[in-house]
């Protein structure tokens, strides 16, 4: 089941403010930001797995659906609040879609950069799954 974190708006005459700190608000540490957007009509991203990336989602402007699938489950999220943000840890196969022309999906992420933490291959991902319960070698997709 996947995880959805509430994050409290502090709302003045100004207009909102939100505030997510890093270990506290989120269960990691933030070592990366970045943030989607002028998505074209009809676009899918992600379409991946991380082995050891925790990021939360946040649809900071307009809205989007994602796709969460754990190898056994599939969700459909939509998200369209800025106060609203989807954990996804490693392990998990994720899709966006459905954005809208406002849409800006921030990403709080656990980690920098880094191409190998990354599963492209839908296949590789469900075997990387049956490795993972099994407790065995993923040498094979390294
Ligand atoms: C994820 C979902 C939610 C970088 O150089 N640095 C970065 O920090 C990122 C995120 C991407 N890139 C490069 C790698 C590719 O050449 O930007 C290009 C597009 O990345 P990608 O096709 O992976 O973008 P999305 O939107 O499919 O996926 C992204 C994240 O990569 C991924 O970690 O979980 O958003």
């Amino acid at each position: 089941m996947y995880k959805l974190y509430e994050f409290p708006t502090i709302l003045d005459t100004r207009g909102s403010l939100i505030a997510i700190e890093g270990d506290k608000d989120i269960p990691f540490e933030i070592k990366r930001i970045y943030y989607i957007f002028s998505n074209t009509m009809n676009s899918i991203r992600g379409r991946h797995a991380h082995k050891t990336l925790k990021q939360i989602l946040i649809c900071v402007s307009g809205h989007c659906s994602i796709i969460y699938d754990d190898g056994i489950k599939r969700w459909d999220i939509r998200l369209s609040k800025p106060d609203t943000g989807l954990f996804i840890g490693p392990g998990i196969w994720r899709e966006m879609y459905g954005f809208s022309k406002d849409t800006i999906l921030l990403v709080l992420a656990s980690d920098w950069y880094d191409e190998s933490d990354y599963i492209r291959n839908y296949d590789d991902f469900l075997t990387y799954k049956k490795m993972e319960q099994n407790n065995g070698t993923i040498s094979s997709i390294e």
